[in-house]
Formats: C-alpha cells, sequence, structure tokens
C-alpha cells in the first residue's frame, strides 16, 4: 500500500493534520480488534467514561517511560512497514513510537478537552477500529483549568473558562473505521482534543467536518448523523524521556 501524505493533508486545519482513510485492512483490523480484547483484564483501566490499556506501561510520576519494546501486535503491520514507509516519526528523537494508548468508548462515552503535553514529541498518530467517531478540537483560550493526558477535569468548568453548555468546538473530524490520523506541531501543542459523550454524532456535512473530502465513504452520513457504536483506538506516540532500568537492577 502507498501512501501519499500530501494528499493527506486536511487543509482546513492549522499545521499539520493529515487523514488517510484506509490505512488498515478490514482482516487487520478484526484481527487488531482480537488482539485488544484477548488482553488479561489487568491490562485495562477502567474510566469513568472510557477504557484504557497502556503499552508497554504507565508512564513515571516524573513523566519518563521505563524501557520495553511494543508489542509486535502493536508494531506490525502498523508501524513496520506503514509508518516507516510514511516516514512520520523520522524527527522524533527515538525514529518511532515507543508508546501506544488503546482507548475504548462505547455509546455515550467521550473523552474531555485536554492537550497530550510535553512528555511526548508533538505528534499522535490515531489507528481508528470498530466504528467512526467524531474528534473536536478547541482552541486554547485560557490556561487555568484543562486537563492534561486525559486526567479528569474539574466537574462543570471546560477548557475554556465557559459553561460546557456553551463550548463550542473550532474544528471537527470525523474518524471512520480503519484510518489513521496524525496530527502534530502547532496543531499538537496550540489545540485541545475532546471526543464529545454522545449516542449519535450530528450535524455532519462539508460545512462541519474538516476532512470531508478526505473520507472513504459520505453515503453513511448524508442524513448528517449517525449512531454511535463501539469504537477502539489504537494512539501511538514518541515518550521523549526514557529510562533504562537493565543497570539498576542488581540482585
Ligand atoms: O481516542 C481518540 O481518538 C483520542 C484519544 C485521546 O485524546 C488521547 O489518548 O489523548
Amino acid at each position: 500500500m502507498g501512501f501519499d501524505l500530501e494528499a493527506a493533508r486536511i487543509t482546513a486545519l492549522p499545521e499539520d493534520a493529515f487523514y488517510i482513510s484506509d490505512f488498515i485492512t478490514e482482516d487487520e483490523e478484526d484481527w487488531l480488534l482480537r488482539k485488544v480484547k484477548s488482553a488479561p483484564l489487568p491490562r485495562w483501566t477502567q474510566l469513568s467514561h472510557r477504557r484504557l490499556q497502556t503499552w508497554p506501561s504507565a508512564l513515571t510520576k516524573s513523566n519518563s517511560l521505563l524501557a520495553s519494546p511494543l508489542p509486535a501486535w502493536l508494531r506490525s503491520p502498523i508501524i513496520e512497514p506503514r509508518f516507516e514507509a510514511l516516514r512520520i516519526f523520522n524527527d522524533a528523537p527515538h525514529k518511532g513510537p515507543n508508546h501506544v494508548l488503546v482507548n475504548e468508548y462505547q455509546p455515550g462515552q467521550g473523552i474531555m478537552p485536554h492537550e497530550d503535553g510535553a512528555a511526548y514529541y508533538p505528534l499522535v498518530a490515531t489507528v481508528s477500529l470498530g466504528a467512526p467517531i467524531v474528534l473536536d478540537l478547541y482552541h486554547k483560550h485560557t490556561q487555568g483549568n484543562r486537563e492534561e493526558n486525559g486526567a479528569p477535569a474539574k466537574a462543570g468548568r471546560d477548557v475554556a473558562g465557559i459553561p460546557d453548555a456553551n463550548r463550542r468546538p473550532q474544528y471537527r473530524i470525523l474518524q471512520e473505521r480503519r484510518s489513521l490520523l496524525i496530527t502534530r506541531g502547532k496543531l499538537y501543542t496550540d489545540l485541545l482534543h475532546g471526543i464529545e459523550e454522545t449516542t449519535r454524532d450530528e450535524n455532519l456535512g462539508p460545512h462541519s467536518i474538516c476532512n470531508w473530502e478526505l473520507l472513504r465513504e459520505r453515503e453513511p452520513y448524508q442524513s448528517g448523523w449517525y449512531e454511535r457504536k463501539t469504537r477502539t483506538s489504537l494512539t501511538y506516540r514518541d515518550v521523549l524521556h526514557v529510562v533504562k532500568m537493565g543497570n539498576t537492577l542488581k540482585f
């Protein structure tokens, strides 16, 4: 599969975002979902609005990663050969992702607007599995009460210091199953991202969805809405600070 990254650019967004609708095949999607589901139960962290697996491990309190390879199923075929062919992580310190969060959202679940923060090189590559979902992007208005790394926000307050009901995303990206979304640079550092807690995504169309022209299929959304189904994401990142344990473990 050959991909042209420039052809995948979401031109309506500040730099940089890319969307590839047909990134993995249906068989690869099935296989990846089986791998996610077959992980032992303690691998899952149940949060109030989604559940999460962290590979190879959670970051330390000082935002470091204990050096350990990603499992083979998260490497091939996504990193090798596809990310490598796209050269997306070539400028990252470790030349490739070393950390993956697996998020599972049931209908009605989502994630509050947040930024991923300084622990990571400013690039996220997200593979979507199972069902479509809309990612909302918000400009940062205040520095005060935003979330970082998906930590719970204070109830009733939002990132802009305005009531939740009045919060409007600046941009909306529709992520189809089997797609890849890459966000990097200023888009990573200057905008917040979140997923609405809803059972249907509405008001969809070329006027509201900034990657509308890059979608694999537009017909399913012609009515302007769809019902959410279980959607799983694999978010690949490069953690900047990696600690090697080898020399410190002495028996
Ligand atoms: O599931 C997604 O696409 C978004 C996940 C996310 O925002 C995060 O892991 O920080």
